[in-house]
């Protein structure tokens, strides 16, 4: 480690003084002009990460759902996982290290973490289209470099491309090739496969108009459709040629006001779905005949899923070990339907992928979806041998389902949630099934439901327990809840600290959209009061 060079090339990337930020359910996110600091040691923290591990490590520069002004990083461990819980700690105490402290807490957390500093270590970076994000991208890279670092920047990528690439690279291309190419070929091949074994009736060619948030969705689709166009044609909306990054639009919006996005034109019962900002969620949608929305979000994709490899498993004759991992975000009737219909036992945890993506790891096959459309299907390598295995072994009917099964696990981003290859899954599912979206929305009925932002002075003044569903502070704030939710019917209450801005959640459901809306109401009021509410009382503003 070159102390004077690290100095010195800190002080190029100083931290505003007294900033403090916290790397949250993502990663860091904050205004852009306060990033770039952090960015640096950022850099300095994955090439720690990469000795220690002996593994790639991945950089993503990105804000996600965050409004355009914002920015952020993420780490990604060796398996194209989130970066591990202890690791983030550390991130946080880089982080905020004043600027004479930074060379102590790096030398502390090699010590601590038993770093052999003369081992190599490779990084990879990435970053979405943000105007920012070139730059803070260029900060990480001095941060890799002044530690002696080897790196590869992938330059523009949606972050589950980024995860790919770390997996890829951590073993040996076994998951696949570690471009760009690789990843198209590598969906697109399972796509094209799957699409095979569809027996058309009548349905001919299909398509799907695809509102990109303007942002990096949209760049990558146009370099990857023509691999898939003769199986699904689609056509991009708010591809960042005029719109500004989820604004208005993207699936952050049009989940959160239950809306569609502008910039779409939307005719009756066409199939439309919207990305985020970085490409890792997608939730489908359409308008009905009388000008309805009807929204079909991750919760209702780990419905269709679950019931499609259920029976694909009950064909090849397969008892393999199936969980569903939701967070308390999860539509009560989604829970209901995946117990009682589908009959798959279902997980609750903390919000994060993260947090679904380890419990999911403990299954043959594990689904995990947030009802906000972030999610995908994780195979333990035992279940993927075995139905490798039955792919050949098995003839007819049987061999059929098996090999459909082997293409789903292709398909699918084994490192993290990923919108193109979750579209690609469900385009493949529905077809597979002959299901129109209708169809799919019809599994069962959402309970009406709300979330409202209350900015607080301080917002971890809120500490929940139980996957989140109840406070444990401030005093006397679950009493209260808990004594309003009991006034209406099917109803349920919640509120936590945003991980990725400064506001408290509060969510709601109930039998009908008046009691969601006054319950919301109701907690809202009381979040205000007893957390330190700021500002006016937060009002339903739809
Ligand atoms: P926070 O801000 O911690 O609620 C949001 C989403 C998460 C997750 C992260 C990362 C909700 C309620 N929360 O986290 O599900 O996707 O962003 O992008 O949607
Ligand atoms: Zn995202």
């Amino acid at each position: 480690m070159d102390s004077n060079a690290i100095i010195k090339c800190s002080a190029l990337h100083v931290k505003p003084k007294g900033l403090t930020l916290q790397y949250g359910t993502a990663g860091f996110r904050s205004k852009a002009e306060h990033l770039d600091h952090v960015m640096f040691r950022m850099g300095l923290l994955a090439v720690l990460r990469s000795k220690q591990t002996k593994s790639t490590i991945g950089v993503m520069v990105t804000a996600s759902h965050n409004p355009e002004e914002d920015n952020g990083v993420k780490l990604i461990d060796p398996l194209g996982e989130m970066l591990a819980l202890s690791w983030e700690e550390h991130a946080t105490h880089l982080a905020n290290a004043e600027e004479q402290d930074v060379l102590r807490v790096l030398t502390d957390i090699s010590e601590r973490e038993a770093v052999n500093l003369h081992h190599d270590s490779f990084v990879v970076i990435g970053r979405d289209t943000r105007p920012s994000s070139k730059k803070l991208s260029e900060a990480v890279i001095d941060g890799v470099t002044v530690l002696g670092g080897q790196f590869h920047d992938y330059g523009l990528l949606t972050t589950p491309q980024l995860h790919y690439m770390v997996c890829c690279r951590n073993t040996n291309g076994q998951y696949g090739e570690a471009t760009l190419e690789g990843y198209y070929q590598k969906l697109s091949k399972a796509f094209v496969e799957l699409s095979k074994q569809v027996s058309y009736n009548g349905d001919g060619h299909r398509s799907l108009k695809v509102d990109c948030a303007n942002g990096i969705g949209a760049l990558k689709l146009k370099e990857m459709e023509h691999y898939f166009s003769k199986e699904l044609s689609i056509k991009l909306f708010n591809d960042g040629t005029k719109g500004k990054l989820n604004y208005l639009c993207g699936a952050d919006f049009v989940k959160s006001c239950q809306e569609p996005p502008q910039g779409m034109d939307i005719k009756s019962n066409e199939r439309c779905c919207s990305f985020d900002g970085d490409a890792d969620r997608i939730l489908y949608y359409y308008c009905d005949t009388d000008g309805h929305f009807h929204l079909i979000d991750g919760d209702k994709m780990a419905a269709l899923i679950s019931s499609f490899l259920k029976e694909l498993l009950l064909e090849i004759g397969e008892n393999l070990n199936i969980g569903v991992v939701q967070t308390a975000y999860a539509n009560g009737n989604s829970t209901r339907y995946l117990e009682e219909v589908v009959k798959v036992p279902v997980y609750c945890t903390k919000t994060g992928v993260k947090h679904l993506h380890h419990k999911a790891q403990e299954f043959d096959i594990g689904i995990y979806f947030e009802a906000n459309g972030h999610g995908t299907v994780l195979f333990s390598k035992p279940a993927e041998t075995k139905i490798r295995q039955l792919s050949k072994e098995l003839r007819g009917k049987k061999r059929n389902a098996a090999e459909i099964l082997e293409n789903i696990i292709d398909l699918f981003n084994q490192a993290a949630g990923d919108a193109i290859s979750d579209m690609l899954v469900i385009e493949a599912v529905l077809a597979l099934k002959g299901l129109t979206l209708q169809q799919w929305d019809a599994l069962y009925t959402d309970l009406p439901n709300r979330q409202l932002k209350v900015k607080v002075a301080d917002r971890y003044v809120i500490s929940t327990t139980n996957a989140e569903r109840q406070a444990i502070t401030p005093p006397g704030l679950q009493e209260a809840i808990d004594g309003l939710v009991k006034k209406y019917r099917l109803s349920r209450a919640f509120v936590r600290p945003s991980g990725t801005e400064d506001v408290v959640r509060v969510y709601a459901e109930a039998d009908s959209q008046e009691s969601v809306d006054s319950l919301l109401h109701e907690v809202s009021s009381v979040v205000f009061q007893l957390a330190g509410g700021i500002g006016e009382i937060p009002q339903l503003s739809f």
